[in-house]
């Protein structure tokens, strides 16, 4: 089944639900003004993913990859949480629990007041050694690649980078909700890159209710319960003001 819109025709799969799993990707961001991956302006289409976003970019060119980092920081920096990020936030008044599992690495749900954020691939605002691991704080004033003070190794991008692991304790975390939600609700995610891109397929083989938002179709829309065609700040608000409606 899809659908255009929200509509009361969801309204049962949501009414006896207490644990919503919300599960997004850059397009929940795109309309603060952060670019997503694989839009046809997104970043893999000014960028080579292989140049750019793995261990071994990093280790041929790391004030390539660390200037590219400082410029995407740059950008999150002066974005804010939309509409769809701060609807995420209301869902936390209509059921008993909430899990954002994101794969973003800006930040915008926990700015916006997300309580329960799991970040599966880290965060801009994180970094550590690549030698010894050891978190290090960014200072306003540096230039460059900084080094590590215990080790003097370099200084990475705390993200998750393609062919590495995902942090274990969060991507149990992650799974434990996927497996023990009522909803499972997809937002602004091409649902391409794995291990996160299980997750909504494993909701669905537990016989959980999925529901997609976001304007193109995905691997996943054919499966979804419900596919809601539109941006996440529009579709999301829409959604939260019908379940408050009905939900009483
Ligand atoms: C809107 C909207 C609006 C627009 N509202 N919606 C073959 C070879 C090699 C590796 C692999 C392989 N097959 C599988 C792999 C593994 C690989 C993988 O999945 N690759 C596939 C791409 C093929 N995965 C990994 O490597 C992972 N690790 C792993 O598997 O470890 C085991 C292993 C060990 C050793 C060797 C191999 C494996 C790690 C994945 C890490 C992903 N990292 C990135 C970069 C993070 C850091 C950074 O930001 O720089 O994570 S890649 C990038 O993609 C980023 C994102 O989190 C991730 C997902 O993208 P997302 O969020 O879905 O964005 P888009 O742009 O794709 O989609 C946006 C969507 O929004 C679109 O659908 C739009 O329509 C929609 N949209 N506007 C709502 N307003
Ligand atoms: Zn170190």
């Amino acid at each position: 089944m899809s659908n255009t819109g929200p509509e009361s025709e969801y309204e049962p799969l949501f009414q006896n639900a207490n644990h919503i799993v919300v599960f997004t990707g850059a397009g929940i961001s795109a309309e603060s003004g952060v670019p997503t991956f694989r839009s046809p302006d997104g970043i893999w289409a000014k960028f080579k993913p292989e140049e750019l976003a793995n261990i071994n970019a990093f280790m041929s060119n790391p004030e390539r990859v660390w200037e590219w980092y400082q410029h995407r920081r740059d950008i999150v920096e002066k974005a804010e949480p939309n509409s769809g990020h701060y609807a995420i936030v209301e869902l936390e008044r209509i059921f008993d629990r909430v899990d954002i599992i994101t794969q973003n690495v800006d930040g915008l749900h926990i700015r916006a007041g997300s309580t329960h954020v799991y970040e599966l691939h880290g965060s801009l605002h994180a970094h550590r050694c690549l030698n010894c691991s050891t978190p290090y704080t960014l200072s306003l004033k540096e230039q460059g690649v900084p080094h590590c003070p215990s080790c003097g190794g370099l200084i990475r991008p705390g993200v998750v980078w393609f062919g590495e692991d995902l942090p274990s304790a969060i991507w149990q975390q992650a799974e434990e909700a996927t497996r023990s939600c009522d909803i499972f609700l997809s937002v602004g995610t091409s649902t391409v890159v794995y291990p996160a891109a299980q997750l909504p397929f494993l909701a669905l083989s537990l016989g959980k209710h999925v529901v997609e938002v976001n304007p193109e179709p995905t691997d996943l829309s054919r499966q979804a319960n419900i596919a809601l065609r539109g941006p996440a700040g529009e579709m999301l608000p829409k959604l939260v003001e019908e379940l408050r409606r009905t939900r009483k």
